[in-house]
C-alpha cells in the first residue's frame, strides 16, 4: 500500500500513525507541492496531501483513506463502536482537520514551509492565528480533556492521533505554551513542556506509531 505525501503535513501524519497503531506498513513516497507525478494525480485529482494507492484503488483524503485501511484491518480498535463514542471520536477529527489545522496551517507554514519554498512569509498572519485563535483552541480542549488523558473512552483511539497530529506543528514553531499564553499547563507535545498532554505525545511507552512522531525538526529537510 503506497501513500503519497510529505510526512510534515498533520494530515499525511495522521494516517502514517492510524496505519502503523494498525500494524500496517504503508511505502511513503512524495506526493504534493509539484512531486508526485502522473502515479500522485490519478490518486488525488485535487494535488491535495496525503493520497493512497491498493492495487488499483486509489483514493485522496486522510479520513477517507483511514476508513478504508479501518475497514479492512478492524483490529485494534481506534474508532469506537458505541455511538455516543464513535460520533465523539469523529468529532474531534473533524475538529482537528478543520478547526486547528485552519488555525495552525498560516503559523507553520509562513514560519516554517514559506522560506524552504521560497514564498514570501505572511509573518503577520501567523501572529494573528497565535495570538487571536489558538488560545482559545487550548482552553478547549484543556476543559474537556478527561483525567485518563485521552479524549474518548479514557483509552487511545483516532480523536488522540487526530488532534495532536496538528498540535505537533504548532508546538514546532509557536511558543506560546512555553510562555505561558496558553490555557495551562503542558497541553501539547513533549517540546512543550509538563501537566496534561495528549497521551501519546509523552506516554513513557512508546506507541508503535512512535516511529512516525517527529521529535526533531530534521524531518522537515523533506519537504524541501
Ligand atoms: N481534507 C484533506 C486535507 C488535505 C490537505 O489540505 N493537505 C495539504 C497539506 S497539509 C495540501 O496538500 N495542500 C496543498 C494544496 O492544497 O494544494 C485530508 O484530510 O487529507
Amino acid at each position: 500500500m503506497i501513500l503519497y505525501g510529505a510526512r510534515p503535513s498533520p494530515f499525511v501524519r495522521k494516517v502514517l500513525v492510524f496505519a502503523a497503531e494498525k500494524g500496517l506498513e504503508l511505502d511513503l513516497r512524495p506526493g504534493g507541492f509539484g512531486q508526485g507525478g502522473d502515479a500522485f494525480a490519478r490518486a488525488s485529482p485535487f494535488g491535495k496531501m496525503p493520497a493512497f494507492e491498493d492495487g488499483d484503488f486509489r483514493i485522496s483524503d486522510s479520513t477517507a483513506i483511514i476508513t478504508y485501511l479501518d475497514t479492512l484491518h478492524p483490529e485494534p480498535n481506534l474508532i469506537p463502536t458505541e455511538a455516543k463514542a464513535r460520533a465523539r471520536t469523529i468529532w474531534y477529527e473533524e475538529f482537528a482537520d478543520t478547526i486547528v489545522q485552519a488555525t495552525g496551517m498560516p503559523i507553520f507554514f509562513n514560519r516554517m514551509v514559506a522560506p524552504l519554498l521560497g514564498v514570501v512569509q505572511d509573518l503577520a498572519a501567523a501572529d494573528a492565528a497565535e495570538v487571536k485563535t489558538l488560545p482559545g483552541l487550548y482552553d478547549y480542549l484543556e476543559n474537556i480533556l478527561p483525567q485518563s488523558g485521552f479524549l474518548v473512552e479514557d483509552r487511545f483511539t483516532l480523536a488522540d492521533i487526530a488532534v495532536a497530529c496538528p498540535l505537533i506543528n504548532i508546538c514546532y514553531c509557536s511558543a506560546v505554551l512555553k510562555e505561558g499564553a496558553g490555557p495551562g499547563p503542558g497541553l501539547g507535545c513533549s517540546r512543550c513542556g509538563s501537566g496534561r498532554a495528549l497521551p501519546w505525545c509523552w506516554r513513557p511507552k512508546p506507541r508503535r506509531s512512535s516511529a512516525w512522531l517527529p521529535h526533531e525538526l530534521t524531518h522537515m529537510e523533506h519537504l524541501s
